[in-house]
């Protein structure tokens, strides 16, 4: 009677992992369905780490059930009853040594994915890497096009098998951009532009969104990141050119009020705009034009860290009133627009 109880409450529970899966569905796991080289690392990576974890979760709850059924209270149990029984060096060194195995497998080769995956490092290929500079709205996306002098509002077309630099900022509250089949997510924050190198693999239509809840719309923050061949792209930049539709200084500032947008698409955007939306926050208002964003990877941090007194920032000559002034904002003195410390925020 008790057994087939218990298989009875196997069977249910079964039925009900069961259902959780496939109610999940696979189609909803767009992390594991990745469409181009960062997403496919980033999946190994998770693979990778569950398998290690499963090496530790699968025996344990094993056994653990094991026990239960072995060792139950039961008038005709055979099972050694051992009430002084305190050490086992044999199985001491079982649970000490499989578990630190498992954990310095896990930090090599996760050591190793966090350098490959800096997000601030570009991504190898023989095409040309094209910008793409997207800022969070309340409650929108604005994406610019530097190279081509354009840009949209919540879509991005991007040309296949081609890098794509992203430099990213806010215009409101911190936001996360997220194109999960493309790659992980990176936080736009307001007063720095951090950087993420993605690439789409093949052409397709690729939910994005804003993964940071920033109040009533939030929700509305959802963009589509459709990969086209580069003909069809080199297309699409021509006829949004010659849409007519200019995005003025005044246009952005309307655009950046509170509220929601459709599809929008700009024949031209004012020049430096990305920058000053930047500096607005980061340093006294009104940095010169032209100022230049430098995203830098890992590894060239490390270089330059002990140049940097000499660097003073990237302020043009002649302009040093500005960078010895004290910032309000608390963003410290040091004259660098882009504060190393959160250059990798949010990885
Ligand atoms: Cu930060």
């Amino acid at each position: 009677m008790r057994i087939s109880k218990l298989r009875r409450l196997f069977a249910m529970g079964a039925v009900m992992i069961g259902i959780m899966l496939l109610g999940t569905g696979c189609k909803s796991m767009i992390v594991f369905d990745p469409k181009g080289p960062v997403g496919l690392q980033q999946r190994d990576l998770i693979y990778i780490t569950m398998l290690l974890c499963l090496i530790i979760l699968v025996p344990v709850l094993l056994i653990t059930a094991w026990i239960v059924w072995r060792y139950r209270d039961k008038k005709d149990n055979d099972a050694p009853y051992q009430p002084v029984w305190s050490h086992s060096t044999k199985l001491e060194i079982v649970w000490w040594s499989i578990p630190i195995a498992v954990i310095l497998i896990l930090a090599i080769v996760t050591a190793h994915y966090t350098y490959a995956l800096d997000p601030a490092k570009p991504l190898e290929s023989d095409k040309k890497t094209i910008t793409i500079q997207a800022t969070s709205l309340d409650w929108k996306w604005l994406f610019q096009y530097p190279e081509q002098g354009i840009a949209t509002v919540n879509y991005l077309v991007i040309p296949e098998k081609t890098p794509v630099k992203f430099e990213l900022t806010s215009d409101g509250p911190m936001n996360s951009f997220w194109v999960p089949q493309l790659g992980g997510m990176i936080y736009t924050m307001s007063g720095m532009a951090t950087t993420l190198h993605l690439q789409a693999d093949e052409p397709g239509n690729y939910m994005g969104t804003g993964a940071n809840f920033t109040g009533r719309d939030f929700a509305k923050m959802a963009f589509t990141a459709k990969a086209v061949s580069q003909t069809d792209f080199d297309r699409w930049v021509t006829e949004a050119k010659a849409g007519g539709n200019a995005l003025s200084e005044d246009g952005y500032q309307m655009l950046a009020q509170p509220g929601t947008a459709g599809r929008l698409t700009f024949a031209s955007i004012p020049s430096g705009l990305f920058e000053r939306i930047v500096h607005e926050y980061s340093m006294s208002r009104g940095a010169p034009p032209g100022y230049t964003l430098k995203a830098k990877t890992l590894s060239e941090e490390k270089e330059s860290a002990h140049t940097e007194e000499s660097e003073g920032g990237q302020l043009p000559p002649g302009n040093n009133a500005q960078k010895d002034a004290p910032d309000v904002r608390g963003f410290g003195q040091s004259g660098h627009p882009l504060d190393h410390r959160h250059m990798n925020h949010g990885k």
